[in-house]
């Protein structure tokens, strides 16, 4: 693959929204410098050079090779990470990314519009922001995602952004149900857990097996780092307030 220009992300170790990016720039065999950005005290000149907005990831693309902490005003800054996703399938329209087809092109767009929000706005109610019902709205996204899968196969039936885009916080979000961990009463996560591996959401656990096993997922996860980081997560603590 032809590399036109050097790329460096800004990330951090267990976000989903970074993970994308790793995955979309593995699935590319990219060349990248990756920099880690402690959220717990960012450095100020992120926000100044980088991210005006101050969350990862982010991407500097071109220039010549500087210092990430002091990209050169030539590369372009890009964040929001399915606006990389979309930036990489243009840069490396070999990678498969995005399907060639138009038609399939805006069906995986479609699954991502269609599916995002609703995830995360599940992920946060249960895990981050426990109330009554918060588990209602969680499964109501597991319906959704379930619903918009084909019998067999990825998102579209040809893996695409469109998994890259979903199977990193889905795989969180089993993972964490199945270790109880979040905001929510004791064993509400493990009763959850066995809710989604149970018949009702037998097509979407075989989804979230699939990504699971896909190679650049796989060369791009790893299980215990990401408990290990979730331990230390204060919007996960039951017993404390999240930061301001
Ligand atoms: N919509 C953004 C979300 C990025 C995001 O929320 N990143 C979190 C880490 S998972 C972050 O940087 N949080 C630090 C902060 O908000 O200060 C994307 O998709 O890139």
């Amino acid at each position: 693959m032809v590399q036109k220009g050097q790329i460096t992300l800004y990330n951090n170790g267990n976000s989903p929204f970074g993970h994308r990016v790793e995955i979309a720039l593995a699935q590319a065999k990219a060349e990248y410098t990756s920099y880690i950005i402690n959220l717990a005290d960012k450095p100020a000149w992120y926000a100044e050079k980088v991210n005006p907005v101050g969350k990862i990831p982010a991407i500097t693309y071109g220039g010549p090779k500087c210092s990430p902490e002091d990209p050169s005003p030539e590369s372009a800054k890009i964040n929001e990470s399915l606006v990389i996703l979309e930036f990489l399938a243009d840069l490396f329209p070999e990678a498969g990314l995005l399907p060639s087809d138009p038609v399939a092109r805006a069906q995986a767009r479609l699954f991502v519009a269609a599916t995002d929000g609703p995830l995360f706005e599940g992920f946060r109610a249960f895990f981050f922001q426990y109330a009554e019902g918060s588990d209602q709205t969680l499964l109501k996204a597991f319906q959704m995602i379930q619903g918009r899968l084909p019998p067999t196969g990825f998102a579209i039936g040809e893996w695409s952004n469109a998994d890259i885009a979903t199977a990193p916080m889905l795989v969180r979000i089993r993972l964490l149900l199945k270790h109880d961990m979040g905001k929510y009463p004791v064993g509400e996560g493990v009763k959850l857990f066995e809710i989604l591996q149970g018949p009702k959401f037998a097509r979407l656990t075989k989804y979230i097996d699939d990504v699971q096993q896909w190679p650049t997922f796989k060369s791009t996860w790893d299980e215990a780092k990401s408990i290990e980081s979730w331990k230390k997560n204060p919007y996960l603590m039951r017993n404390a307030q999240p930061p301001q």
